[in-house]
This record gives C-alpha cells, structure tokens and sequence, in this order.
C-alpha cells in the first residue's frame, strides 16, 4: 500500500490482520456482495434497470474512494429527492414522540449545518466535516455490507461507513439493505454526541485483532445498542439505534408498548405483540440470537447513553487479547502495547 509509512513493525504478530493506520482502511473495502449491492431478485429495485444503473454510479464512487479523497458529491435527482422527503416526513412526525432526546436535540443543527430538510439529500462531506468538528468522527462511503470484522474496525478510527444511494422509489418505507436515508436519518445524528461516540469506538478498539468468536459478540453489542438500542426517559421507552430511528414500523413496534394493527398484520408477528425488553446488559447482548428480517423480539433498554458507555466499555475490558490497542488521533495510528 503506498503512502503508508512503515507503521507495520508494530503490528502484533499471530492475529487476525487490522488496520493500524487510517489510510490502511483502504484495505478493508471488499463488500460482502462483491459489489453488486444486494440486489437479487426479491429486491424492489430488481426489475428496474434505471435504478440499478444509478446504482452502479453511485456505488463506483465509493469504490474509487481512497482515504483522504474529497467525499463525492451526488446531484440527486427528482425522483431520489422525492424519495427522501417522503421517508424524511413520516420518519420526523415520530421522532418527536420516540426518538432519545439527544437524538431530537440534534436534529436541528444537523438542518442548520449539515443540510438536512425535506426536500434536499444532505452530502456525506457536509457531514462528515460537521461531525470532526463535534466528535472527530467522520463518514467514508461504501458501496455495500461488509463483513463484521470490517466494519467494527474502522469505528476504531471514529469512521463510519456510509452507504449514499437511495432505496427504491416504489416502496419508500421499506429497504432491505442500509441506504441512504437510514444512515443519515438513523445513525449519523448520535455520532456528534460524545457519550456514543465515545462507545461506538470501543466497540471499534475491542474489535482490532478480535477472535471471529469475539467479533460476533461485538456485532451482537452493536445489533442491540447502535443499530437496536432502547433507553428509558423518566417512564418511557426512547430509540436510540438507528435501525428503530430509521423505521417507523419499528419505532412503533418498540416504543408504543401498544402495538398498531399494522403491527399485529405482520404474519411473523401474529403471535407477538410488542418486544420482550430487557435492561441493557451487553454479555447477554453478545449471545442473544437476532433477525435481521423481521421486527426484533427482544430489545434491551439502557438507562442513559451514559449508562450504555460504561456498560460497553466494561464489556470490551472483559474480552481478553495479547495485547492493547489505542488509537492516536494525532497520527491517526493504533499503538499497541502489551497487555499486562
Ligand atoms: N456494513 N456497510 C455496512 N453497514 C452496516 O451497518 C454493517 C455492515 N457490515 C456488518 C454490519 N453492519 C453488522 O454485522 C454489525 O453488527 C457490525
Ligand atoms: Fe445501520
């Protein structure tokens, strides 16, 4: 990899290969998928060859991405537009009723800065600038899954990786796959909060040179907390992950306590009527089994955001590895030391 300088004699020997640079993310591109972005034949978008050519364009800029590249910027078009606004409508109404309020007090400076409204797709480098200067976190664009291993890695760097392409037009409330208005409108709010971005990177750190059996547990702490997670305010239940924030069935279905009668139509769920919630404890996050295709039959609810970061950190300190990892925002290098 040219450019990198030899930062290499210090990565531990016998262990899963990790970044131990931020430019070595570089590296860790490779998507699940091969690059052909999900789409099969149950996808929505699987008939239209206009939205998969769009796809395809969107999906090589991220892959022609290298670290330190100005984020592309996408002119999206009517259509896409009027896709967003649409999700962005629906999904704001119940914000105000069930997202954290970290979450609702961050949505206006995302409008202020960031170029959040109805009808305009906001930029993954306004963004990503936005959220340097908040958390030092920052968005690098990817063109589809990638393993877990990848992906818990770079949060490690406080980078997030975000898809830029938008679900289907013929079923805006439904995409089976990460896309844009579920990155932005689910996960990047949080990350200018410190508290989560503070744990979202341990969970990062925990995952460098992790065992496959460790990187599961941590995919299943970050299933129930980032993308899942719960947290109680005063009487009631709040989202904070950005799988409920971004879905508004499944807003309803976690936070309501009364579930609609959209909810209970659901075949799946004929016989559940809301998630069984447990207090966030993240051993038994690590274990807990999980669907990725229907609504979530148990949540766990933390007390504060606060309350998540310690109980995540406690759990990483609890994964034991040769060695020690922390990351140096100044050269953007892990350091690695012997764990004693
Ligand atoms: N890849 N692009 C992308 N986005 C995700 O949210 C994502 C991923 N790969 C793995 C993954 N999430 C989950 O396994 C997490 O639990 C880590
Ligand atoms: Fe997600």
């Amino acid at each position: 990899l040219p450019g990198v300088y030899d930062v290499s004699a210090q990565r531990p020997r016998d262990v899963p290969w990790f970044p131990l640079n931020i430019r070595e993310l570089d590296l860790t591109i490779d998507t699940l998928d091969g690059g052909t972005a999900l789409i099969n034949k149950d996808h929505p978008g699987f008939n239209d060859p206009a939205y998969r050519d769009r796809r395809t364009e969107i999906v090589s800029l991220a892959k022609a991405y290298r670290h330190g590249d100005k984020l592309p910027r996408i002119q999206y078009t009517d259509k896409e537009t009027a896709t967003w606004q649409a999700v962005y409508e629906r999904l704001t109404a119940l914000h105000e009723k069930w997202a954290c309020t970290e979450y609702r007090e961050m949505l206006p400076q995302m409008e202020k800065y960031c170029g959040y409204a109805p009808n305009n797709i906001p930029q993954l480098g306004d963004i990503s600038d936005f959220l340097q200067q908040r958390t030092g976190f920052t968005l690098r664009p990817i063109s589809g899954l990638l393993s877990a291993r990848d992906f818990l890695n770079a949060l490690a760097f406080r980078v997030f990786y975000s898809t830029q392409y938008i679900r289907h037009h013929g079923n805006p409330f439904y995409t089976p796959e990460p896309d844009i208005c579920h990155e932005l409108l689910g996960h990047v709010p949080l990350f200018a909060n410190p508290a989560f971005a503070d744990f979202s990177q341990e969970i990062g750190l925990a995952s460098l040179a992790a065992s496959d059996d460790d990187v599961a547990k941590l995919a299943s702490v970050y299933w129930f907390t980032v993308e899942f997670g719960l947290l109680r305010e005063g009487g009631q239940v709040k989202a904070f992950g950005a799988g409920v924030l971004s879905s508004f069935g499944e807003m309803e279905w976690a936070c309501s306590g009364a579930p609609s009668q959209e909810c209970r139509d659901m075949g799946s769920m004929k016989d559940l009527l809301q998630p069984e919630l447990r207090p966030l404890d993240p051993w038994e996050a690590a274990r807990q089994e999980y669907p990725i295709t229907t609504y979530q039959p148990v949540m766990f609810c933390a007390d504060s955001l606060q309350d998540a970061k310690h109980k995540i950190s406690q759990f990483c300190d609890s994964l034991t590895r040769p060695f020690f990892p922390q990351y140096d925002p100044l050269t953007q290098n892990i350091r690695v030391t012997k764990s004693v």
